[in-house]
């Protein structure tokens, strides 16, 4: 039975993520803040034949990270997805609440959770296979985004040092970094403010989140010789941070 993680899958991306990635000879370990939802996608993933295991706890807290992941022992495949952006707007403007959001989570409560995970995928000596999901933000920054481009930078630099470092362990690293994706992330990142979300996506077709799953089935099924570095996708109408065509 192969043992897949899936961090922030209550929404978007790691949820699409869970969903693919579900059949009868795989466990999907799915967490999330909100429980409703997570509980929600249990039964969707049992009901495609696999086992479903919910953790429920923040990423950003390094005690509950090693209290609901040490448990779980040696997991074949990570897919370190919990993230969000809070907040657009010029660096004098930011709010500090919502920078602390951000980093503790895009970059420490991915390190907390690839520690925990990493350290028993070499142990257990049998390889491993860790999927990060960075943006075009983590090579592109942009005007109202400091904090969350450099967050995503800290993924993409991760991910490359990782690489290395569980090189001689036989784990595969890869990181996805998508651009423009329809989930909930525009929502969180104006705070709820549905309307301004939806602007976002207007005259555009943005990706959905089962595009990147797709991609993540793909890279997670080469043959075991073969691995994936840098994935970066983007919906057809948009060729970089600055550049959109809309309708
Ligand atoms: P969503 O808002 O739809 O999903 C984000 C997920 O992250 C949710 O399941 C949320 O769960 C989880 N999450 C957020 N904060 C925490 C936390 N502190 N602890 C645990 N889980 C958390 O957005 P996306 O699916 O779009 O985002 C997924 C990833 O993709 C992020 O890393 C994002 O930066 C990245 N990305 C998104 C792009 C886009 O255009 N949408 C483009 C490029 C990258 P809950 O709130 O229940 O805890
Ligand atoms: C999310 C995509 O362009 O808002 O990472 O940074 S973008």
């Amino acid at each position: 039975m192969k043992r897949i993680l899936v961090t922030g899958a209550t929404s978007g991306i790691g949820r699409a993520t869970a969903l693919r990635l579900a059949a009868p000879d795989t466990e999907i370990i799915i967490t999330g803040r909100r429980l409703d939802r997570l509980e929600k996608l249990k039964s969707e993933i049992e009901a495609k034949g696999a086992v479903c295991q919910l953790l429920n706890f923040d990423v950003r807290s390094e005690a509950e990270c090693i209290k609901h992941l040490e448990p779980l022992g040696r997991v074949d495949i990570l897919v370190n997805n919990a993230g969000l952006a809070a907040g657009l707007e010029h660096i004098d403007k930011g709010d500090s609440a919502d920078w602390d959001a951000m980093i503790d989570t895009n970059v420490k409560g991915l390190l907390y959770v690839t520690k925990i995970i990493s350290r028993a995928m070499v142990e257990a000596g049998k390889g491993g296979h860790i999927i990060n999901i960075g943006s075009i933000a983590g090579t592109e920054p942009y005007e109202n985004g400091a904090v969350y481009c450099a967050s995503k930078h800290a993924v993409h630099a991760i991910s490359q040092a990782m690489r290395a470092d569980l090189l001689s362990a036989g784990i595969k690293v890869g990181e996805v970094r998508p651009g423009m994706v329809e989930t909930e992330f525009s929502e969180v990142r104006f705070h709820g403010d549905k309307e301004r979300a939806d602007g976002v996506y207007r005259g555009v077709e943005p990706l959905k989140g089962e595009d990147i799953a797709e991609a993540i089935y793909w890279m997670l099924n080469l043959p075991a010789h073969m691995n994936v570095n840098d994935m970066v996708l983007m919906p057809t109408c948009q060729a970089g941070a600055y550049y959109t065509y809309r309708k």
